[in-house]
């Protein structure tokens, strides 16, 4: 058949992308042609995301993608559980908020001891992070704009509604509001009734692949595009993406999908809903498909490049991120490792609480080696993150009940050499690193398929990015009982 051509919205919490993507007979290939930094702005003692500059960059992108060729579609992922609200005349009702805004402490333990821990687990089957969109709605019971609000838009279908007026949820990104019932597939508007919160704001439910609409007359001409280009509902959540352009070859795979946060798990046709997976904290997501990622968040490379943001803000020398890598590689192995889930790690560096002094203070509390260079404290965020990768990789395969013989790394951190490798280590088993834009490949593909691609199910997507990227492999290497390691924090 004939290629299609499409601009893929990635938007993750620490930079933004549009891509364009191309999907032919011989193979898939994105080419980046726009990129932007992107993180909460502090307001007071609130963290809210700019939107109408994220807005303002997506458009500039989707241009770029039209300027240099065909277009036939368009789609948007970005992080999950964020949303802006709309009042009845469909206008935005103040800044969205960040999910690492304060404003949600405490609100997990309160919605739990509201409608059960169990119970809600067993609706929705989501762990309870604190910022999840049920704890963010807790929290604004009783606010002016929650009581003016008409319509809750998750922010790539908030993004997608001013491009094409069209209003809905989609169900990938749905899933993590843990306001969605995982067994009905509908909203769980009986929990959010029980709590207070204004059920009716939930829009129509559409599924991936479905058409959003075509653009808005304005928005097309602000493009410079004449045809009707359709949006695409993608996997509009980022992980879901990710996980649909993961190059495994078997079923029997965990993937680390590595940003600014890490998602360590499982893909699977079924949740898993067991009291063992509540108490563990695993969360079953919705994917592309039907599928179930059966994952825990690890908190990510948001430490490392936290702890950079306050280095360079201090005027450290040499803090540059593949410098402090190598450097790192080179440093005593292991000499300390965190629980690198604290949530005190959860919240922006700032002057007043930077980033590597609450490394240092994790470490002397847990009666580890306290790390004060750089090139200390990131080796110990790489040793954290690979001994948490090896914790989570056993514990989904153990409370799933299935082998898994292999790891796939994708997104940003698959370019951290040093990390794959300990991450092969730790967990024993090989890794395997790549595409380092994966949710950009993911969305190219939900879109390739519902514009025509003969792309008949995830592993034949998953054939074609074989095909066309390499993948570097890292072997377990058996000099430290990682066993030991994973005591220190466990
Ligand atoms: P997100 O989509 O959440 O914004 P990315 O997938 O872009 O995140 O991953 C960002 C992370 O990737 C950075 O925090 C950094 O640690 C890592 N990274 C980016 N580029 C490199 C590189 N060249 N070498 C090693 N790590 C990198
Ligand atoms: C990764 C991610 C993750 C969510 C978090 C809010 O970008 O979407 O899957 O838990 O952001």
């Amino acid at each position: 058949g004939t290629a299609v051509r499409v601009a893929a919205v990635d938007l993750g919490a620490t930079s933004g992308r549009v891509m364009s993507g191309r999907i032919s007979a011989s193979g898939i290939e994105i080419n980046q042609m726009h990129r932007f930094p992107n993180g909460a702005v502090r307001v007071g003692s609130s963290y809210f995301w700019d939107v109408l500059g994220i807005h303002r960059e997506v458009l500039t992108g989707i241009r770029e993608v039209a300027r240099s060729g065909p277009l036939h579609g368009i789609g948007i992922d970005s992080w999950a559980v964020d949303y802006g609200l709309l009042d009845r005349d469909g206008q935005l009702l103040g800044n969205p908020f960040s999910h690492r805004d304060p404003r949600t402490d405490g609100l997990a333990a309160k919605v739990a001891a509201e409608v059960g821990a169990a119970e809600l687990y067993a609706c929705t089957g989501i762990q309870q992070l604190p910022f999840n969109t049920i704890y963010q709605l807790a929290a604004a019971r009783g606010t002016a704009a929650l009581e003016a609000a008409e319509t809750l838009l998750l922010l790539p279908d908030l993004l997608g509604y001013w491009l094409t007026g069209s209003i809905g949820a989609e169900r990938t990104n749905a899933s993590t509001t843990q306001l969605y019932d995982a067994r009905s597939g509908e909203w769980a508007t009986e929990i959010a009734r029980r709590l207070g919160i204004p059920w009716g704001i939930l829009p129509p439910l559409r599924d991936p692949g479905s058409m959003v609409g075509p653009l808005l007359p304005h928005v097309a001409q602000e493009l410079g595009l004449t045809a009707d280009v359709p949006v695409v509902a993608v996997g509009s959540h980022d992980t879901a993406s990710a996980v649909v352009a993961v190059p495994a070859e078997t079923g029997r795979f965990a993937y680390i999908s590595s940003g600014t946060w890490s998602l360590v798990g499982l893909e699977l046709d079924q949740p898993v809903l067991t009291e063992a997976a509540r108490l563990a904290d695993f969360t079953n997501e919705l994917g592309v498909d039907g599928t179930t990622r059966f994952l825990k968040n690890v908190m990510g490379l948001w430490v490392l490049s936290e702890s950079l943001r306050s280095w360079s803000d201090r005027r450290f020398r040499d803090v540059e991120l593949r410098s402090l890598i190598t450097q790192a590689g080179e440093f005593d192995p292991q000499r300390t490792v965190i629980d690198i889930n604290d949530p005190r790690l959860l919240v922006p560096s700032s002057a007043a609480d930077p980033m590597p002094e609450r490394i240092a203070a994790l470490a002397a509390e847990a009666g580890e080696p306290v790390p004060h260079s750089p090139v200390a404290i990131t080796r110990c965020i790489i040793d954290s993150l690979a001994v948490a990768y090896r914790r989570q990789v056993r514990t989904a395969a153990e409370l799933a009940d299935v082998p898994v013989e292999v790891v796939h790394v994708v997104g940003g951190g698959s370019q951290n050499e040093i990390l794959c490798q300990l991450t092969a280590d730790a967990c024993g088993l090989p890794v395997l690193a790549g595409p380092v834009e994966a949710a950009a490949l993911g969305n190219v593909l939900v879109q390739g398929r519902a514009l025509g691609a003969d792309l008949p199910d995830l592993a034949a997507m998953r054939a074609l990015v074989r095909r066309s990227y390499e993948v570097r492999r890292y072997e377990p290497r058996d000099s430290v009982d990682w066993a030991v390691v994973e005591s220190r924090v466990f």
